[in-house]
């Protein structure tokens, strides 16, 4: 009976977990174990023998039950060790925060772009992206094989040869809408047109796609003084500088009669640009008087009607608000001048702590 002792007090100090131990408590004291069958001898005993071994047998089996809960409650604490040693959470570390989302540059400009000129009495007019080569061309007497065709290093959309339809281009100036605006609505009119536009060009100030608002005021009288005291309003709002300067150079487009270049005031000191002061001339735009073909091909009647048009930038605009010098940066995916220009809208933080893109 002492090696029946001796043998499960080893094993239960021996157990490596509770699973173990329910295994040796039912060898050992189960209703089947080798306690309970010695027992079960005691029957066959002789009244002497079982004086002795039936204390002993019970005694036995009170022992072996205390060694084991009190191994189980050793096993539990020890677990419950364990789980506190490698469970644990530092509340004091900082959160993971939300990364805040912002308006892409381009977007906010354009926005303030209509904003302006929405105070000014203009709406906004959208259109098709992909023109066809009438309403991108014909329409602003850049008739076939006008040289500035190949100026604009259109793209061309493919075309079957039994393609009866006419032939469509992506626009490369936001002009169509202003004229499918003049087809709809006639005269008086004011709208901007800022949007998409495509060019097959790539270079440090050139992408593929970028944005362009153009500006349209048709009315009875309308001359080149309002023109130019439009743009001086809209450059001093803009740019949040009064009285900044513009200068009209004279010059060509096919879909404007006089047409101007427009300048405005800017220093160059140190290779820092500064927009107006100085007298420095950073180009804009391009502008000018709506040629009377252009108003005839959207159905307005030029003996009647007249008046301005131009056509600038929104990137470039954005780049010499904010001072972001590559183009491409906005359009390659590039994280780091969004940090560095406080435009954060890509900085996701992810599980594993990196940036997402
Ligand atoms: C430039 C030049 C310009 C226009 C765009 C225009 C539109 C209609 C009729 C006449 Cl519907 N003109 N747009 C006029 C002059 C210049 O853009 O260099 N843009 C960046």
């Amino acid at each position: 009976m002492d090696d029946l002792k001796q043998k499960y007090l080893s094993a239960i100090a021996d157990a490596g977990d509770e699973a173990a131990l329910e295994d040796i408590r039912v060898q050992a004291v189960g209703k089947k174990g080798e306690v309970s069958l010695k027992m079960r001898e005691l029957g066959k005993m002789s009244p002497e023998e079982r004086q002795v071994a039936g204390p002993a047998l019970n005694a036995l089996k009170d022992e072996l039950n205390s060694a084991l809960a009190a191994k189980k409650t050793a096993l539990a604490d020890a677990a419950l060790d364990e789980r506190l040693r490698t469970e644990w959470l530092d509340v004091t570390l900082p959160g993971r925060g939300r990364g805040q989302g912002s308006i892409h540059p381009v977007s906010q400009v354009s926005e303030e772009i209509a904003a302006i000129f929405s105070n000014l009495g203009f709406a906004v007019a959208e259109g098709p992206q992909i023109e066809t080569d009438w309403y991108n061309f014909d329409s602003l007497n850049i008739p076939p094989h006008h040289p500035a065709r190949q100026e604009f290093d259109t793209f061309y959309m493919y075309r079957d040869a039994a393609d009866e339809r006419p032939p469509h281009v992506l626009r490369t100036h936001t002009s169509p809408v202003q004229t499918r605006a003049m087809e709809k609505q006639g005269a008086p009119i004011r709208v901007i047109a800022p949007g998409r536009v495509y060019r097959s060009d790539y270079d440090q100030t050139h992408t593929p796609m970028f944005h362009q608002v153009e500006g349209l005021a048709i009315d009875r009288d309308i001359s080149m003084a309002n023109l130019k005291w439009v743009l001086e309003e809209f450059f001093a709002a803009f740019f949040e500088i009064d009285g900044i300067k513009t200068r009209f150079r004279a010059s060509h487009f096919p879909f404007t009669e006089p047409s101007a270049e427009v300048d405005i005031q800017c220093s160059w000191v140190d290779g820092q640009l500064k927009i107006g002061e100085g007298d420095d001339w950073m180009e804009v735009l391009g502008s000018g008087m709506v040629h009377p073909k252009v108003l005839q091909a959207a159905g307005v009647n030029p003996d009647e009607w007249q008046g301005f048009a131009f056509g600038m930038g929104i990137d470039r605009l954005a780049m010499l608000k904010y001072g972001i010098p590559d183009l491409r940066a906005f359009f390659d995916s590039d994280l780091r001048w969004l940090r560095h220009y406080g435009f954060a809208s890509l900085d996701v933080p992810t599980l594993h702590g990196g940036l997402s893109r």
